[in-house]
């Protein structure tokens, strides 16, 4: 098995099995044909990259009824608004700027850009999300972003200062081409930003639930660096950020058109010293996320033999990987509440388990809560502390499996 980033060769690591489409949720009427295919990860020997094994075709994901919200926590919204401010305060203040976002969903960064009267493009493949961001005002191209779109992009509006995507190109195996393209976008002084999931928290927190179809590369500084001076790019700055449960949000410039950050070469020995990408850690990792499952099958299992009720909390794209590899299935937790509308009244893929909106949590409230969003536990127990206040208990699993009590 070869790198997709550098031909190098592939050691795999980790083995969920047959997986679903993780954010294909089933209609229970008419089910049809679910997608199935085997979630293997693996490092590359020679740039350190991590990778899924197989690749699911992206019109599988990414089509008209891709179901994620950007907007669906008040966290990400707030995230999102003060990075537009950001670059609309650094980046974007000569004479007629414009940003390009990768995978602007329902539009919620570019939403305080179009506000600002700057000229902006949002390229998003899948047509429901882009039509949310439409309607807000936002500009955008119902495309996939690759060489090709670029060149059309840049020969109607000219160059870009920014291009930037969030959680959209780890998402993408072709990077060789999205590379070229980002090339041929920028100006000579642009930045391309983008943020993902960060292979140093997966691998401390033992996060495997962030190895999903979508997730086709972990980055981390080394790898990223590696890939992007394959194409004349450098790596001019690293921000760790603490959304989705540790991402770092990387900078590359054009070679020689900006000074590296003292956090570049930081965060670089950091990953060094930590051997990140070393097989030994890596089979380490993936020796804990067995231990994980055995804990949360143990305890599901248990909790249902005295006859108390664990409904799940949160129908991620996360769970998919979490209930298909661990065989959790309804009988094991009956529902999953969810405030996306596009889910709501589907079956979870794979696994089936009736996926409700909000009120069904409180109606009545379970005795545990399985808090398959983890990532925005602050959020949401804030806002459900009647459950709380109710005896119920939440369940985590990463880094490891423990009870929440109310
Ligand atoms: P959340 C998706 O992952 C898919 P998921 C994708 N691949 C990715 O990388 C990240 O997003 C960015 C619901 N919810 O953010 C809404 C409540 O019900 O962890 C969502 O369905 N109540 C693009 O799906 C889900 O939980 C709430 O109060 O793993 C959260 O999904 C809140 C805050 C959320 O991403
Ligand atoms: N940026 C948002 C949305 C992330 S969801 C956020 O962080 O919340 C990932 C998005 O990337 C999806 O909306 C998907 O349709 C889009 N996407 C996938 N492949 C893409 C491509 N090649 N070009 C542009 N967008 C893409
Ligand atoms: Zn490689």
């Amino acid at each position: 098995m070869a790198c997709r980033i550098c031909s190098g060769r592939l050691h795999p690591f980790a083995d969920f099995g047959r997986q679903p489409v993780s954010d294909a949720f089933v209609l229970p009427a008419d089910p049809g044909e679910e997608f199935f295919f085997d979630l293997a990860v693996g490092v590359c020997e020679s740039c350190a990259m991590v990778q899924l094994l197989h690749e699911v075709p992206r019109e599988r994901m990414f089509h008209d009824g891709y179901p994620y919200l950007s907007s669906g926590s008040a966290v990400m919204r707030e995230h999102f608004r003060a990075l537009a401010g950001r670059l609309l305060a650094t980046e974007l203040t000569g004479p007629d700027p414009f940003v390009v976002e990768l995978g602007c969903n329902d539009g919620t960064m570019l939403a305080t850009i179009a506000a600002a009267g700057v000229r902006h493009l949002g390229v998003e493949p899948s047509g429901g999300v882009a039509d949310l961001a439409a309607a807000r005002g936002v500009r955008v191209r119902k495309d996939f972003f690759e060489a090709a779109t670029a060149a059309s992009i840049r020969a109607f509006d000219g160059p870009a200062d920014v291009v930037y995507a969030a959680n959209t190109l780890c998402h993408i195996p072709y990077l060789d081409s999205i590379m070229k393209g980002v090339a041929t976008l920028l100006r000579p002084g642009g930045v391309f930003v983008f943020e993902d999931p960060y292979l140093g928290d997966v691998v401390e927190r033992a996060s495997f639930d962030q190895i999903y179809d979508e997730h086709f590369y972990l980055f981390s500084a080394t790898s990223v660096r590696a890939m992007a001076r394959r194409h004349g790019f450098e790596l001019v700055d690293v921000e760790r950020l603490p959304v989705h449960g540790g991402e770092v949000r990387y900078t590359l410039a054009r070679e020689g058109a900006r000074t590296p950050t003292a956090a570049v070469a930081e965060l670089l020995v950091a990953e060094e010293a930590a051997e990140l990408a070393a097989p030994a850690t890596l089979s380490a990792f993936a020796g804990r996320v067995a231990g994980i499952r055995d804990g949360l099958v143990d305890l599901l299992t248990g909790l249902r033999a005295r006859g108390a009720t664990v409904y799940g909390y949160g129908a991620t794209a996360k769970s998919a990987t979490v209930l298909n590899y661990c065989g959790i299935g309804p009988g094991l937790v009956p529902l999953i509440c969810d405030t996306t509308p596009a889910k709501q009244g589907r079956l979870t893929p794979g696994s089936h388990i009736p996926v409700l909106g909000p009120e069904a949590f409180a109606d009545p409230y379970p005795d545990y809560a399985l808090l398959f969003a983890w990532n925005h536990a602050e959020e949401i127990m804030a806002k459900e502390t009647a459950f709380r206040d109710a005896g119920g208990s939440w369940i985590l699993y990463v880094p490891d499996v423990y009870l929440v009590r109310g």
